[in-house]
């Protein structure tokens, strides 16, 4: 829905988007340290408050209630100041994010962190088809207007480096420019 909000935001709601792998919790963690932002990881939030109907067997995964999850985290992102990380990205309400950051990552390194975690190889295979058509940089692009979308590549310790410095840099102009 596209409600007004009752204020502007001072601080930034950050987004963090991308497949299975290519490193969304790991960067929210360190853009969180950096800047102060609180961190959602959507699907630690799904399990804990049970915002799903059941698991999905065949994929290893819950069913995401996606009413549910817009609902629980209304409250927390009114105010600004938070980053969110999940892999999809289309069923958020637009107004909430200031910022959306799809990370990109290679066949090699997606299916070398998926293996590492020990996912099933039909779920391995969903995620790395799924990368390599973009799924989720295209379901950005058709979610949220295209200057607020930041596609970065996260293949390498460097590029996770970098990425953060990027999203930090972000939140401090987003500060000082409302402030
Ligand atoms: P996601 O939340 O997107 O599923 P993650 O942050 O859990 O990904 O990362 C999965 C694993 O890959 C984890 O062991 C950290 C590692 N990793 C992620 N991005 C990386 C990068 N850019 N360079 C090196 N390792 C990375």
């Amino acid at each position: 829905d596209d409600a007004p909000q009752s204020k502007p935001r001072s601080t930034p709601n950050v987004l963090i988007t991308g497949t299975p792998g290519t490193g969304k919790t790991t960067t929210a963690e360190m853009v969180a340290m950096a800047t102060g932002l609180k961190k959602i990881t959507v699907g630690d939030l799904v399990k804990e408050r049970t915002l799903h109907d059941g698991y999905n067997e065949e994929f290893d995964t819950y069913w995401l209630n996606e009413d549910k999850v817009v609902d629980e985290m209304e409250d927390m992102l009114a105010d600004g100041g938070v980053c969110v990380d999940y892999h999809t990205c289309d069923f958020f309400p637009k107004r909430w994010f200031d910022l959306v950051v799809v990370l990109r990552a290679t066949t090699d390194k997606v299916f070398d962190r998926l293996t590492e975690r020990g996912y099933k190889q039909n779920k391995i295979s969903e995620n790395i088809e799924s990368e390599i058509m973009q799924v989720v940089l295209d379901e950005a692009r058709e979610s949220y207007d295209e200057e607020i979308i930041m596609e970065l590549p996260s293949n390498t310790v460097d590029e996770m480096e970098d990425n953060v410095e990027k999203i930090t840099a972000f939140v401090e102009q987003f500060r000082q420019a409302r402030q």
